[in-house]
């Protein structure tokens, strides 16, 4: 209860700030020393985090890695210190925190951000001329965030009840066939989401793909992989691979998976033995 009411003062002096001129001497007073120290953006981040590698491979089509730094939330003490907590009382990474101490949590806006803030370099990952090409980013975004993110943990965490993994499966096939919907939208202008050029939506999709095609194909018996019946969504991910921003990004995010295979977390977890159990489905 103290932990809860400590963070929730944190996030009232903390988040959500506005960085306004006006009020950016009383916020600089008001930060953690970590914040106050930067002399440049700091994204705190691991490799194989799949929504720290979304704002990645935006720093890398954008040519921005001179411009953010990147840091271990390990450094601070992890995601659950107090001084972490004080900066994103969800505890979660990524987030950037920027000079004047604006602690900005949450992949899509941290996206969102560093294109607004770097729009004159690189490409603009927004799509402009469109307001429907910006909706089936839009579409795409909130499909992976609203129905993917919350569970995918069924493919790599536990311990939790085998109905709630088999339940999660399901669910991530379902949603793998709603975004091959989203991805014929534009499969004709492709390779991207959105047509020829990349946009935030691939970004958002992309290091996600990698935690599924690793997961599903080598501990959940997908044999076929994730992209059968799903043509437009094989493209998509053929492309991305052959991008060189995206084919870095692939190699950060599959790293630490097998880190994880070496560390043997799929068993300690309790997926190996989930997946024993042939009374439940778990390729699709
Ligand atoms: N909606 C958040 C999700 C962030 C999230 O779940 N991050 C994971 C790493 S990819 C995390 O911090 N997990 C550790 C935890 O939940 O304790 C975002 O888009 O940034």
């Amino acid at each position: 209860m103290a932990a809860l009411a400590s963070s929730a003062a944190a996030a009232r002096n903390v988040f959500f700030r506005r960085a306004s001129a006006a009020n950016a001497r009383q916020r600089r007073r008001a930060m953690p020393v970590v914040a106050a120290a930067a002399d440049k953006p700091i994204l705190y981040d691991v490799p194989v985090s799949n929504n720290g590698a979304r704002c990645r491979l935006i720093m890398y089509w954008k040519r921005l890695e001179d411009a953010v730094e990147i840091r271990d939330p390990g450094t601070i003490g992890g995601l659950k210190s107090e001084e972490y907590l004080a900066l994103n009382p969800q505890g979660k990474m990524p987030l950037l925190v920027l000079p004047d101490g604006l602690a900005l949590p949450e992949s899509e806006v941290i996206s969102r951000y560093l294109c607004d803030a770097h729009a004159d370099v690189g490409p603009s990952l927004l799509p402009a001329e469109s307001p429907e090409r910006r909706a089936v980013c839009a579409l795409a975004t909130r499909v992976h965030d609203q129905y993917v993110v919350p569970i995918q943990g069924v493919m790599y965490r536990g311990p939790m009840p085998i109905e709630q993994r088999a339940e999660g499966i399901a669910a991530i096939a379902k949603q793998l066939d709603v975004i091959e919907g989203v991805m014929k939208i534009y499969a004709d202008e492709g390779p991207f989401v959105a047509g020829a050029e990349p946009s935030t939506a691939d970004a958002a999709l992309f290091p996600t793909y990698i935690f599924m095609d690793h997961c599903l194909t080598r501990h959940f018996g997908w044999r076929d992989g994730v992209f059968r019946d799903r043509p437009e969504s094989e493209r998509w991910w053929c492309a991305m691979r052959a991008d060189t921003c995206g084919a870095r990004v692939y190699d950060e995010v599959k790293g630490g998976l097998e880190k994880w295979e070496d560390a043997g977390r799929f068993e300690t977890v309790g997926v190996t033995e989930h997946v024993k159990d042939g009374s439940f489905t778990w390729a699709y």
